[in-house]
């Protein structure tokens, strides 16, 4: 159903792409057009907020909602394409990226008599934005936190323990042949692989897990490649965003993945009785945040500032954590009570500390470990930041890594075909040849 829905997106977005829906112009004055990340948010808010922005402002507003997969191919069609977006949802270290090269717009935060929803954000998260490395820029004009969130191992219990992935060498033990899922995305590779390679250093003080983050020298890429290299024959294939389904039907053992869409594959599976869970491997790894930018080509920008300050709310921060798997980045009590209710309902017994995010009152909380990670392991994690201008020879080393490594499953198809042609081709001339000759016969009788 979930791929249904994606090919309508697409063929939505080549639609809309020139700005007319079959021929016919689409006002943009009255249009907001928004391309965020797949399976991030309840889609029945998105009706929701055009009823919700006339109310609030007597205009109306018609929403086109596009979907992307990874960070890059957003970025290239706002930095190539100049499209004309509205609103987008990249990841801190494109946020980053997009702020250094002038390719956002300041977020205009005056709503007139609309409350200002954009103050339940958590402290925490307006502090993680002001970690982006702008020169003369203040990020906290231009992003707003959506989501956030770490990664780590996803794994079926069936087959894995969570003392096996302890580590990130797991990637290359040789009991896990053919059964791991990538993340196919470079930088959620390369970095946590960057921590554990720098781990011993990282310990000793010798190194610091913050500074390593902006580290894209040859070295370390070719550290960093030759792990991943290692770990090729365990790899089961690279997945961008359907990680999730694949591991609810108990193909893979374990998934590289970010603990949202390992949260929506844990309750899913549960569901069908696969048991799944997820954990972050000793040595670190990355804490991430996905925010709201108004890229420089927008168009309805005070259409895209409403949408945001709408998502800040706190009913559209619970409605998208329970649809979507992910953790908001609005902080409220309302917030607090819905998750702290939802963790006891699944069985969460267990009292911790979590005022690093809700702030005071949060001190004693029951609250889901795979979405709210403990201080402690919080502090074993680090932000990614802008490659900058050594990007391309990070995706130099991605194609070189991936290039030879195809699904075996796709592998066997692409030969199928190819016999499968072969044979048509071969049989094909074999008749051509028997008809050719009998016609040549029957004229020489003539
Ligand atoms: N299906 C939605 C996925 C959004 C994940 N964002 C995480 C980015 C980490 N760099």
């Amino acid at each position: 159903m979930k791929r249904f829905f994606f090919f309508l997106a697409v063929i939505a977005g080549v639609l809309f792409q020139s700005n007319s829906v079959l021929g016919q112009q689409l006002d943009r004055a009255h249009t907001l057009k928004i391309y965020n990340w797949s399976d991030y948010i309840d889609e029945d808010l998105l009706e929701e907020f055009e009823q919700w922005y006339e109310e609030q402002t007597g205009e109306p507003v018609k929403v086109i909602y596009q979907l992307f997969d990874i960070n890059e191919v957003m970025l290239a069609k706002i930095e190539k394409g100049h499209s004309d977006y509205d609103l987008t949802c990249p990841s801190d270290y494109i946020i980053e990226r997009m702020l250094r090269n002038g390719l956002l717009l300041p977020i205009n935060k005056d709503f007139g008599d609309t409350p200002n929803y954009i103050g339940n954000v958590s402290p925490f998260m307006v502090e993680k934005i002001g970690k982006i490395d702008a020169p003369g820029k203040n990020p906290n004009d231009y992003a707003v936190g959506y989501m956030w969130g770490t990664s780590g191992f996803l794994y079926n219990k069936a087959f894995v323990t969570e003392e096996d992935l302890s580590s990130w060498s797991a990637l290359w033990n040789p009991k896990f042949e053919g059964k791991i899922l990538m993340k196919d995305a470079p930088r959620d590779v390369y970095s946590p692989l960057l921590i554990y390679a720098n781990y011993d250093k990282i310990q000793s003080g010798e190194v610091d897990i913050e500074q390593l983050m902006f580290d894209m020298s040859d070295e370390s890429l070719a550290t960093v490649e030759e792990l991943i290299n290692r770990s090729k024959p365990n790899i089961y294939g690279w997945e961008a965003d359907f990680g999730k389904e694949i591991m609810t039907q108990n193909k893979a053992w374990f998934n590289l993945t970010w603990s949202g869409d390992a949260e929506w594959a844990i309750r899913e599976a549960e569901r069908v009785g696969v048991n799944l869970a997820y954990t972050i491997p000793e040595e670190g790894s990355n804490y991430w945040f996905d925010g709201w930018v108004i890229p420089k080509y927008a168009v309805n920008t005070k259409a895209a500032s409403y949408f945001i300050n709408y998502m800040c709310r706190s009913e559209s921060a619970i409605r998208n954590m329970d649809v979507i798997g992910y953790v908001s980045a609005v902080a409220t009590p309302e917030v607090l009570e819905h998750m702290q209710e939802q963790s006891i309902e699944n069985g969460d017994t267990q009292e911790r500390d979590m005022t690093y995010f809700f702030g005071e009152g949060a001190e004693n909380v029951i609250l889901n470990k795979v979405m709210y990670p403990d201080k402690e392991t919080f502090d074993r994690l680090a932000l990614m930041h802008d490659s900058g201008d050594r990007t391309q020879a990070l995706l130099e080393m991605w194609s070189r890594v991936k290039g030879d490594n195809l699904n075996p499953v796709i592998l066997g198809i692409i030969a199928a075909v190819v016999i499968l042609i072969a044979i048509i081709v071969i049989s094909r001339k074999s008749k051509d040849k028997k008809r050719k000759s009998k016609n040549g016969k029957n004229t020489k009788k003539k």
